[in-house]
């Protein structure tokens, strides 16, 4: 093992606000809102507050299966909390999620506006609003509910963990890459082996589940997320890569991938997403500004 850090730990914790690393600005030990600012809202019936990080993605891939679905109360203006420059302090948004992390949602087609908050309590949210991608019979529903909260407790360990340490810790720390590369091989093996016997996450048929797990897993397997895909060697996952592709040809989770994305290919990133034709006019304008 490498040379282990010197760090003796003090009696008690105290807050450096100069530690370094990626979100060293944005970090704090208390939550609530820093700033006064209020949150846009737009025309339509349900507002999501988010960024595309694949928490962010989960929700706007559903949206979007929805609407494809035609289910138009569905509809939705996404607007985009820059997580790096700590909108998600924002008075407004604290008051739609008091933990201050996207993906939040406000349904304001009820007479009182309903706030729900965790990517996972926004897909079962959604799912039981427009009753679809959740089967109804009760072992299909406990399958799907099941895979959905175990990706919802394992993102912890591949995102705060793994893709921490790895991709953007001030200092590669052998012990703690090793701890969480060796969690996110494993939940990658539960997963591969889960879709050797099963089309979808939860059975034959396309649900929450898959859309909760498609952008962290078929992110490391499809999308390089990390640059790890070579470090984790992805490509012994064989069923995770081929439901990856599957989900991929979804034109609902391309469109999805694209709302609030911030990262890579500048004709991938939609900002905001107000209208279905938004998709169509922001990728010819970015292609138009690459040019
Ligand atoms: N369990 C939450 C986690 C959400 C989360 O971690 N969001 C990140 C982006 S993927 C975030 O907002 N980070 C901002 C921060 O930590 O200040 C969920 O699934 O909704």
């Amino acid at each position: 093992m490498n040379q282990p850090s010197n760090y003796i730990p003090p009696k008690v914790w105290a807050w450096n606000k100069e530690n370094g690393g990626r979100f060293a600005r944005t970090n704090r030990p208390v939550s609530g809102a820093t700033h006064e600012q209020a949150l846009p809202v737009g025309r339509h019936p349900l507002q999501l507050y988010s960024q595309g990080t694949p928490n962010g993605v989960k929700v706007t891939v559903m949206l979007e299966e929805l609407l494809a679905l035609g289910r138009e109360g569905a509809q939705y203006d996404a607007w985009l909390i820059r997580i790096g420059e700590g909108d998600q302090f924002g008075s407004g948004f604290v008051g739609i999620n008091p933990n201050s992390k996207i993906p939040a949602l406000l349904d304001r087609s009820a007479a009182a506006p309903i706030r729900v908050f965790e990517s996972g309590a926004i897909l079962l949210y959604l799912a039981e609003k427009f009753g679809a991608f959740l089967p109804t019979a009760a072992a299909a529903r406990a399958e799907c509910l099941s895979w959905l909260f175990w990706q919802m407790g394992s993102a912890p360990f591949v995102g705060g963990g793994f893709g921490h340490f790895y991709a953007y810790a001030p200092e590669k720390i052998e012990y703690a890459i090793d701890r969480y590369a060796m969690e996110t091989k494993r939940l990658l093996d539960v997963l591969d082996k889960r879709l050797a016997q099963s089309e979808y996450v939860a059975g034959p048929d396309y649900t929450i589940a898959d859309m909760a797990c498609w952008p962290w897993y078929g992110g490391l397997v499809k999308f390089d997320q990390y640059s790890a895909a070579e470090f984790l060697a992805v490509h012994e996952y064989k069923n995770v890569r081929r439901w990856a592709d599957q989900i991929d040809e979804r034109p609902a989770a391309r469109r999805g991938r694209m709302v609030n994305r911030t990262s890579g290919d500048l004709a991938s990133q939609l900002h905001e997403r107000h209208d279905a034709a938004d998709f169509e006019n922001r990728t010819q304008d970015k292609l138009a500004q690459q040019k």
